[in-house]
């Protein structure tokens, strides 16, 4: 009796992990060939795009910020990883349901699919053909889960007979290994139609050819030469101007957007005398400048790394709401990029002296694709969230009243002025570095003021006036570097504090980044040998 009770509960547990094998597979199948056909539609299509972004929106602010703050700019990784974690475990229930009652495995997969199907249709810019892979993608996974389970059935029948007779067959049964064959015929074909659904996205994206043919006109007003002396002396400092594979990338895009130029436009409108809209084209025609930002993301923690400077092409805003007329009262332009996403950036920021642009080139090339192709927005001063909008398609003139942006909705500050900032880069934390003379630096900002000051402190010594690099404009970080004499072997701790152009300090009580940026002062800790 014990030795059946105990080959029932085995059938038990094998016949639950084929159940949810089964899922697993069809829920692949249904991935793979939505994945196959969104290539067709427009980039809403595929659910898993879609779905992805869905819940990038509906991530609160507080996981959002733990997530930046954990993994950096691998958040999106992480959360590729958890969503086909979910998806799993999701498809794992619809398979356990369907081993009961194919009607009940039936009707999840139906249900996940309408939840699927609100994420594809409420997607910026989506219709509703976009549903169509879903559909047919159902289609399959229905049918794959129909199939394998009655592969178990059948194997389910045939062990309770043999266990009459006392003996089980359920590690070497023939239908054990058609179940398996089964499962493994069908996620090679989930794999393969996915991954070729993938290359014939890419194959139809045409923009990535037309950026690379693409020939920026020159900037009628270039920007001033570097001075020679901005890259301090310390080796291993970031370098001054980052180069665009290395530019941090902060956005809510799982797969950046395709934007066509040659469809591309701009609209201007809201609160405004005079709407219009601008082609790529007429844009390229104006006179664009050029001039070197560094960027900030409000997310970047204490002696965090989202930062990066580059040299930006690009038509004044200055000079689009100098034509849209603003009319009195509006305080704030929304601008929104083609997947949705939105800044609130305050009005006087796109109409004074300061270089805010609608740019097109970086460091000399065309935007990449991940940060912004053809045409997104840069302001100095602002953090990212509140004025650095990618793939830009909209600006209306607005009122902080009436309207606000994405983060905004989500917890964050409605205005983002970026907050004085410094970090140790050199010693790198927790390295070992030989007696005598340490050489220390790192960079430090505070843009459209600029930095006057940097000091640093060794252990709990007092504080010490660091040298500073050139400055290249105040909308620019700037580096410092300290030579330590006379190091002393041990572990020691080095902190550092900038003062903004006014001379202001930067603030040393320690805050996270939410909701409008991090402050605290920076340190290290690392051992002289
Ligand atoms: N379309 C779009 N633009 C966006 C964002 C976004 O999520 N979507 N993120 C903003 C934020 S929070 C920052 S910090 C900057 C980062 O720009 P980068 O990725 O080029 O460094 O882009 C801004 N523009
Ligand atoms: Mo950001």
């Amino acid at each position: 009796m014990a030795k059946q009770g105990n080959y029932a509960r085995k059938t038990d547990w094998q016949g639950r992990f084929f159940a949810s094998l089964a899922g697993v597979v069809s829920a692949g199948l249904l991935f793979g060939v939505a994945e196959l056909f969104s290539g067709f539609f427009g980039p809403a299509a595929s659910p898993l795009t879609s779905v992805g972004a869905t819940f990038i929106d509906f991530t609160p602010a507080w996981m959002k910020n733990f997530a930046i703050a954990t993994f950096g700019t691998n958040d999106k990784l992480v959360l590729l990883i958890s969503l086909v974690i979910g998806a799993v475990i999701l498809a794992a229930v619809a398979g356990l349901l369907a081993r009961k009652n194919i009607m009940a495995g039936a009707s999840a997969v139906v249900a996940f699919a309408v939840v699927m199907g609100l994420c594809v249709i409420s997607r910026a810019g989506a219709d509703i053909l976009d549903l169509i892979p879903l559909v047919l993608g159902t289609a399959a996974g229905l049918w794959a889960l129909r199939l394998l389970i009655r592969a178990i059935s059948t194997r389910q029948g045939t062990s309770a007979e043999t266990e009459q007779e006392g003996q089980s067959d359920l590690n070497t049964g023939t239908s054990r290994r058609a179940f398996l064959v089964r499962s493994a015929a069908l996620a090679g074909v989930a794999v393969v139609v996915g991954l070729g659904g993938r290359a014939l996205t890419s194959a139809r994206n045409t923009t990535v050819a037309f950026r690379e043919a693409l020939k920026l006109p020159s900037a009628k007003s270039k920007a001033a030469a570097l001075p020679a002396g901005v890259q301090g002396p310390v080796e291993g400092v970031t370098p001054f101007v980052t180069a665009n594979k290395d530019f941090y990338r902060i956005d809510t895009a799982l797969v950046p957007p395709d934007v066509d130029p040659t469809s591309w436009s701009l609209r201007v409108h809201g609160m405004v005398e005079n709407e219009f809209t601008m082609t790529f084209d007429e844009l390229l025609a104006q006179d664009l400048v050029e001039s070197y930002v560094t960027l900030t993301c409000v997310s970047n923690i204490v002696g965090g790394n989202l930062a990066g400077n580059a040299k930006w092409l690009g038509y004044p805003l200055r000079e689009v709401m100098a034509r849209a007329k603003p009319k009195d009262g509006a305080d704030m332009v929304l601008s929104t990029s083609i997947d949705g996403f939105s800044a609130s950036t305050p009005l006087p920021a796109l109409q004074d002296d300061r270089e805010a642009l609608l740019a097109v080139g970086m460091n000399g090339e065309p935007l990449p694709v991940d940060h912004g192709f053809p045409v997104r927005m840069v302001v100095p001063g602002l953090y990212g969230f509140v004025s650095a909008t990618k793939w830009v398609v909209d600006l209306e003139v607005t009122t902080f009243e009436q309207m606000s942006g994405y983060w905004t909705s989500r917890g964050w500050s409605s205005h983002g002025p970026i907050k004085t900032a410094s970090r140790v880069e050199v010693p790198r934390a927790l390295a070992r570095v030989p007696a005598g003379k340490v050489a220390i630096g790192g960079s430090a900002w505070a843009q459209q003021s600029g930095i006057s000051k940097v000091e640093v402190q060794v252990d709990n010594n007092g504080w010490q006036l660091a040298t500073l690099a050139d400055e290249a404009s105040i909308d620019t970080w700037r580096q410092w570097s300290y030579y330590w004499e006379g190091a002393t072997s041990g572990t020691h701790k080095v902190q550092v504090r900038a003062y903004n152009g006014a001379g202001e300090m930067q603030i040393e009580k320690q805050a996270p980044p939410e909701p409008d940026g991090s402050t605290g002062w920076h340190s290290i800790t690392f051992t002289v040998e």
